[in-house]
């Protein structure tokens, strides 16, 4: 067998062997998360902070992970740089989330989650603190005091839940009820994603702890303001589809002719990717300033979060996102290359493996 193939290791190695590193893998969470909680017992005041334009599972894990150290008898405080998207803002405690563009204060640690920098907060004055970073974006970085990456956790949400459960806390309704959104947002309604077995087990403990799927799937999926789903048909009228690749895109123009709120933009991109035989898809948003901001999404195992990467983004294997330099329609030759390449290399290897 050819030693550089990609098959070789995983055939090459017995269950035996394999056991050691998956066991070694739990430990090193196991060590995370017991440094996380010396940090929460020690401590009296902490801030929370998630990324800029805040998604499903950034503010059900600001919410959590601040009703996990109230239990605790903490303070805390909820930071966000942009405004909680309307779906989230009925979530439980989400009217206590301050808008700001800078933070101060005295604080034992500043929790940034979903973050691979500080950066992504776009908050000033957070270097000051101590940093505890908690992500499971496949491109996570450790630039934070304390670092804990899991690229296997479905949604930010399940690692607050793990905290939640080693620190002996309750998970009250309230709890479960944000921690239930993070799972079905990141997840696509348990669709994509790291979507496993555990992932249903931790839904079935949420639902049990008084998460009520019904109510939250309303409020997330059939709560949509019209200016949405006029954005939706305007993205709708530009989709091309190219054997294997759409895309779609939405000008400045557009998002001010449909009223269009910025989270308006979310899931654009998943309706080109719902197109049969299609394998990637983007969505391209023309930003007020001239950038264009991507959304990738793929059908494994295109890996779009390299693409994102190579381009100062960022994300998950089959979702990720970054902002590149305009006008509209060279970034769209860009990406497009990137893609059609991607596909093709893709392509090629199955081929080959036939
Ligand atoms: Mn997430």
């Amino acid at each position: 067998m050819n030693p550089a193939s990609p098959n070789f290791v995983a055939e090459a190695l017995t269950t035996e062997e394999q056991e050691p590193s998956s066991r070694a893998r739990s430990r090193a969470a196991g060590d995370s998360v017991a440094a996380i909680l010396k940090v929460f017992r020690q401590g009296e005041r902490f801030l929370i902070c998630a990324h800029t334009r805040p998604d499903g599972d950034s503010v059900g894990s600001m919410l959590a992970l601040g009703m996990l150290l109230k239990q605790m008898g903490k303070q805390i405080d909820l930071v966000s740089a942009d405004q909680i998207p309307a779906p989230y803002r009925d979530l439980p405690g989400a009217d206590g989330i301050r808008v700001a563009q800078r933070v101060s204060g005295v604080y034992d640690a500043a929790i940034l989650l979903e973050c691979d920098s500080l950066e992504r907060t776009t908050l000033r004055g957070l270097s000051a603190f101590f940093l505890v970073n908690i992500d499971h974006h496949i491109t996570g970085r450790t630039f934070a005091d304390l670092n804990w990456i899991d690229r296997d956790a479905a949604s930010t949400g399940e690692m607050v839940y793990r905290l939640a459960q080693a620190a002996g806390a309750t998970v009250t309704a309230e709890m479960a009820t944000c921690l239930y959104t993070t799972l079905l947002m990141d997840t696509g309604g348990f669709s994509y994603g790291s979507v496993r077995e555990s992932t249903f087990a931790l839904a079935r403990d949420l639902v049990r702890a008084g998460a009520d799927p019904i109510a939250i799937a309303r409020d997330v999926f059939f709560s949509i303001p019209a200016s949405r789903l006029l954005l939706l048909g305007a993205a709708l009228r530009r989709l091309v589809c190219e054997g294997s690749l759409a895309w779609l895109w939405v000008t400045n123009h557009d998002m001010e002719r449909t009223n269009a709120a910025e989270d308006d933009c979310e899931g654009i991109v998943n309706s080109a990717l719902s197109v049969a035989g299609v394998q990637a898809a983007v969505f391209l948003r023309e930003l007020p300033d001239g950038h264009v901001r991507l959304s990738l999404r793929s059908k494994a195992p295109v890996n779009v979060a390299a693409i994102a990467e190579s381009l100062g983004g960022g994300g998950h294997m089959n979702a990720a996102g970054c902002t590149i330099n305009g006008p509209l329609q060279s970034a769209l030759k860009v990406i497009l290359a990137e893609l059609r390449a991607a596909l093709a290399a893709q392509n090629g290897k199955i081929e080959r493996s036939h």
